[in-house]
């Protein structure tokens, strides 16, 4: 009989259509949902545009963590949307204030061997419980609260090995980092990692959550860890027992790809500006002068994380010369944290507590100053993202950040000069969940809050038969849904499609010159389309769909790189763009901002999956050449494209 892979097991139990090999198209039934509020308005507008009375899934949960600095009514105006859809869709609602959605989903709802689709990269989080817990665009999660499968490709699975224990003062983190550095962030589209072997018992469910909420960053669909006694005890001493149940490989069962990680020879790592796969040795960065340092964030803010901050900071004082700023992942977090008196050691130390949510991690404040170091505990550090220009951010353990906080620079934490704390997991997680809201069981009637500032989502024309294109933009590697959409300042406007769309790629606009956002109107309203060039592993990051959405809405068509981010290329099509690699990617260098590309009979090759299709450019002084596209979509992607998006197809 085949040995099977964990993630084999899920899948086995929830395809719906397709077949069992890599690359092939599948359908799979998801379980539960998750949203946050920054996506979470326009995938209600969107399950609202869709006629759904009631969610179709197990169970649905609407988080408010990402919007919550309220200058202006913005934030609290989708507050109230989001708390009264919820109720009329049956969808449980998590108050601000009541934490980060992945964090508060480990602890209260993910169950092992389940499926999570939720409206945010970070989702896979709960594949630290041992669910297939997938990031998604807000419209693929509305899909699935309407009871449809989720589409992906089969996954090529790569199994990670674990053997040893970490040393003191090594962390979860350290795990992550070490994966990063041997697979980066590029080249693993269409692979989710599974964890397996002796050193996986060594790592609690918050510490194997740090790692699998990582595994974003290497672009993987998902990470799963087995469900072992350690994830029957967390789930015990979160008064959810019943919820268990094992999972894990067969003995002997084959990854596609094998990379094995010794626990013990690990030492404590960085991603340094501005990539997560950046990887360096704390060793090797020791004494580089810290302006500032956070510690939240959905990949370490755990009781334990937190805990071991405390432990470290209790009795001491932070540095002259840095500014600590402390972000509790959830509200259990932070009430266990101030009910034993670690929260009165963090203050005492100088710390700043900042409330339960996303917070600087989003660029909601605490950004840096100009040419100063930011250590943080998060999990992205693409440019820009604090909020500062030419910022210099390090993601790090928590351990690592402690102890730059206490000596004003980075240092190996081993090098303190007191022994390593001996912190565990709590006996007992304190339950309170009084900050979620249960719908009632029938929610007609009930009426939803709309304030003057949510929108609703933009509909968009039928792909044109012609698409008579103008590059709006040319861009690198690595251009992440960050530069494409500016959160930050720019968040609040998440509603509100035609002010948000002033914000595209926000990051590349040159002073006295006009925007993307001016450029792309101009074409559109000259009757032509925008065209985006990009380079390699274009879209990575979040799951933003407005960075396919506002494109859409500026009149965008099409995207030319050389490789597209799962989750990116998903929302492209979902909004009707289409999303073209480079059959010769030498092709990249012949293109300029400009430049016109155009391409006749779009729609007929595409019905008729001819590859590749011609697009014909002319340069700027008039010169011509001929460049060749190719596409990687399924028959219902080409469906959804040829009708404009998601929302047209009936
Ligand atoms: C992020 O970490 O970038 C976010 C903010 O959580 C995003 C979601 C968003 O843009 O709203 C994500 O990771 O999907
Ligand atoms: Fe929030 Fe940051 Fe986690 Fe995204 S990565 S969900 S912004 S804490």
């Amino acid at each position: 009989m085949a040995k099977n892979t964990a993630i084999q097991k899920i899948l086995r139990n929830h395809i719906v259509s397709g077949s069992e090999v890599a690359g092939e198209p599948v359908a799979i039934r998801i379980d539960q949902t998750l949203t946050q509020d920054a996506t979470g308005t326009m995938a209600y507008l969107e399950l609202e545009a869709m006629g759904i009375d009631k969610v179709k899934t197990e169970l649905s949960v609407s988080y408010v963590d990402h919007n919550m600095m309220q200058n202006g009514p913005e934030n609290r105006n989708d507050h109230l949307y989001l708390q009264s859809v919820a109720a009329a869709k049956g969808v449980i609602f998590s108050r601000p204030g009541n934490g980060i959605c992945h964090q508060v989903h480990l602890e209260r709802f993910g169950i092992p061997g389940k499926t999570l689709l939720g409206s945010d990269s970070h989702t896979p989080t709960n594949g630290g419980i041992g669910m297939m817990a997938i990031g998604a665009g807000g419209l693929d999660v509305a899909l699935a609260m309407a009871g449809q499968p989720f589409r992906m490709a089969y996954p090529k699975i790569i199994g990670v090995k674990l053997t040893g224990k970490l040393s003191p003062w090594v962390a979860a983190k350290d795990i992550i980092l070490k994966m990063l550095e041997i697979l980066t962030t590029k080249g693993n589209v269409g692979c989710m990692v599974e964890y397996f072997g002796p050193g996986v018992k060594t790592l609690t469910v918050p510490q194997r959550a740090t790692i699998t909420n990582m595994g974003a960053e290497l672009g993987v669909t998902c990470s799963v860890f087995p469900s072992d006694e350690m994830t029957k005890e967390f789930l015990e001493k979160q008064g959810r027992g019943e919820s268990w149940a094992e999972l894990k490989a067969d003995d002997d069962a084959e990854y596609d790809k094998l990379v094995e990680i010794d626990l013990s020879s690990l030492k404590p790592l960085a991603a340094c500006p501005s990539s997560p796969d950046h990887i360096k040795s704390i060793a090797e960065l020791a004494g580089i002068p810290v302006g500032q340092v956070i510690i939240g964030s959905c990949t370490n803010s755990s009781f334990r994380d937190l805990s071991i901050v405390a432990a470290m900071l209790r009795g001491r004082k932070i540095s002259p010369d840095v500014t600590l700023a402390i972000a509790p992942g959830s509200r259990q977090v932070l009430e266990m944290l101030a009910r034993n008196g670690s929260l009165a050691d963090i203050i005492a130390a100088g710390a700043r507590i900042l409330e339960t949510g996303c917070g600087p991690c989003i660029g909601q404040g605490q950004s840096p100053a100009n040419d100063t170091v930011t250590l943080r505990t998060f999990n992205r550090n693409f440019p820009g993202r604090t909020g500062t220009k030419g910022d210099q951010a390090y993601l790090v353990s928590p351990e690592v950040a402690a102890a730059a906080a206490l000596t004003g620079r980075i240092t190996d934490p081993a090098t303190l000069g007191f022994a390593y704390p001996d912190v565990r997991d709590a006996d007992k997680f304190l339950i309170d969940d009084s900050m979620m809201i249960t719908p009632p069981c029938c929610g007609k009637g009930i009426e939803i809050i709309r304030k003057k500032t949510i929108g609703s989502p933009p509909v968009n024309q039928a792909l044109p038969d012609m698409i008579n294109g103008t590059v709006v933009i040319k861009v690198g590697d690595k251009t992440s849904t960050d530069d494409i959409m500016p959160a930050g300042v720019h968040l609040k406007h998440r509603s509100n499609i035609p002010e948000y769309a002033k914000v595209v790629f926000e990051r590349f606009n040159e002073e006295g010159k006009p925007t993307f956002a001016q450029r792309a109107m101009a074409v559109r309203d000259a009757g032509g389309h925008g065209i985006i060039v990009g380079r390699d592993s274009y879209g990575q990051g979040s799951s933003r769909e407005h960075a396919a959405i506002c494109p859409m809405y500026l009149g965008v068509k099409a995207l030319i790189a050389m490789a597209i981010e799962r989750i990116h290329a998903a929302n492209l099509v979902n909004f009707g763009i289409v999303p073209f690699t480079f059959a010769d990617k030498a092709d990249y260098d012949k293109i300029e901002q400009g430049d016109s590309l155009v391409i006749e009979g779009l729609r007929d090759k595409l019905a008729k999956k001819e590859m590749p299709i011609t697009a014909v450019l002319t340069k700027k002084d008039g010169s011509k050449a001929e460049i060749k596209l190719n596409y990687h979509l399924s028959d219902e992607d080409i469906k959804i494209i040829l009708a404009g998006g998601r929302l047209n197809v009936k």
